[in-house]
């Protein structure tokens, strides 16, 4: 099941007056909270002196703060990662230039059936009514032998290497998080990469134009994702929301200039038997300025084994017996689209919120059985 790629952009119908049908979401799916309505909610969390790893130094002080956050939300913020802030505004500028370039041009590296990454409009899957707002560019940045460089635009001039620098940055600061998290299982540092095989990392440059009705639309529906570890740089203009009640309330994480936002997906939920959450997010947009995200999604090869690493005394395994992350992969798309077509069930036949939240629940439980 592949997400479809329409052909005119966001960027061209950012002047209209009105919103196309298309865009337009279902009133329980808009935003309540502005994109502005900054919460201080999700942690940010120093990394500074994680190399100070001995018994009272900083990096148990940071794996108590990361555990926490992880347990509490799966998603929160990092600085001091030690990544320069020059790398980070040439990232931006050289995506903004290449959103700015023409349709025709962009179009040319235009994402289609097993294509290795392009230039895509929206993402949403055939299944799903409504198209986010959003276009974006992605790159198969690893493994290094897997990229298809006829993908990957000549437009701006110097972005290619800038995109291979940050995956690289990326890497690391991603390796610490893996180790920290391993360890907040009580396992050895290296528990969760060894499950992973050859990690993989899909980089997404995404553009939000300023929407002619952004009351009406979404950049991004609700989601979690599929991967292990989603590492992702935000601009100033605010967007990303989190929920970890099941969208009865969310908080807009406030853009900190250069810092991080960390989430963690399907996997690591998996791998932690359900102890770390799997960040519940979305991307609203707004009428006033462009916004741009930039994801770097870590994730295991397709044959790597999914399973809860340490099950405690008295819990439930998540997963009956190991599956594929390739099968992890789309359960987890099959049980998105399941649970759009629960939730219009439940409004076309006036479900109670207990009803509701009791199918769904009913519904996850088939799929990881
Ligand atoms: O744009 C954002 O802040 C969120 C992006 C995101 O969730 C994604 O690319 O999966």
């Amino acid at each position: 099941m592949a997400p479809t790629t329409a052909a005119i952009t966001p960027t061209s119908q950012a002047h209209e007056k009105t919103l196309g049908e298309q865009y337009v979401v279902h009133k329980k799916d808009r935003a309540m909270v502005g994109h502005k309505d900054f919460s201080d909610d999700i942690p940010v969390i120093s990394l500074a002196g994680i190399d100070e790893d001995y018994p009272g130094g900083r990096r148990e002080q940071i794996l108590k703060k990361i555990v926490s956050a992880c347990e509490e939300w799966g998603i929160f913020q990092v600085v001091d990662h030690g990544i320069s802030d020059e790398l980070f505004t040439q990232m931006f500028e050289l995506s903004r230039q290449f959103f700015a370039l023409p349709d025709e041009y962009k179009l040319r590296y235009k994402m289609t059936q097993g294509k290795k990454g392009g230039f895509t409009v929206s993402s949403h899957f055939p299944d799903e009514a409504v198209a986010n707002w959003r276009e974006l560019m992605l790159f198969m940045e690893r493994p290094i032998q897997g990229r298809d460089y006829s993908q990957w635009p000549d437009k701006p001039e110097g972005w290619r290497p800038i995109i291979d620098e940050y995956g690289v940055k990326l890497a690391e600061v991603s390796g610490k998080l893996y180790e920290l998290l391993s360890e907040g299982l009580r396992l050895e540092r290296d528990a969760l990469t060894k499950t992973l095989g050859e990690i993989h990392g899909h980089l997404v440059v995404n553009h939000y134009p300023k929407c002619p009705q952004p009351d009406l639309a979404v950049g991004l529906k609700r989601h979690t994702d599929p991967s292990s570890m989603t590492v992702l740089l935000q601009d100033q203009v605010g967007g990303l929301q989190a929920t970890k009640d099941d969208a009865k309330t969310w908080v807009t994480v406030r853009p900190i200039k250069n810092a991080l936002v960390v989430n963690l997906g399907e996997h690591l939920y998996y791998m932690s038997n359900g102890r770390y959450k799997r960040a519940d997010h979305r991307a609203i947009v707004n009428g006033e300025h462009n916004r741009m995200s930039i994801a770097l999604f870590f994730h295991g090869e397709n044959e790597a084994k999914v399973y809860p690493l340490n099950v405690k005394e008295g819990e439930t395994p998540l997963l009956e017996e190991p599956i594929t992350y390739a099968e992890m992969r789309k359960r987890h798309n099959i049980l998105y689209l399941d649970r759009i077509k629960i939730a219009k069930l439940a409004e076309r036949e006036n479900w109670s919120q207990e009803e509701l939240m009791r199918k769904l629940t009913e519904l996850e439980q088939r799929s990881n059985a």
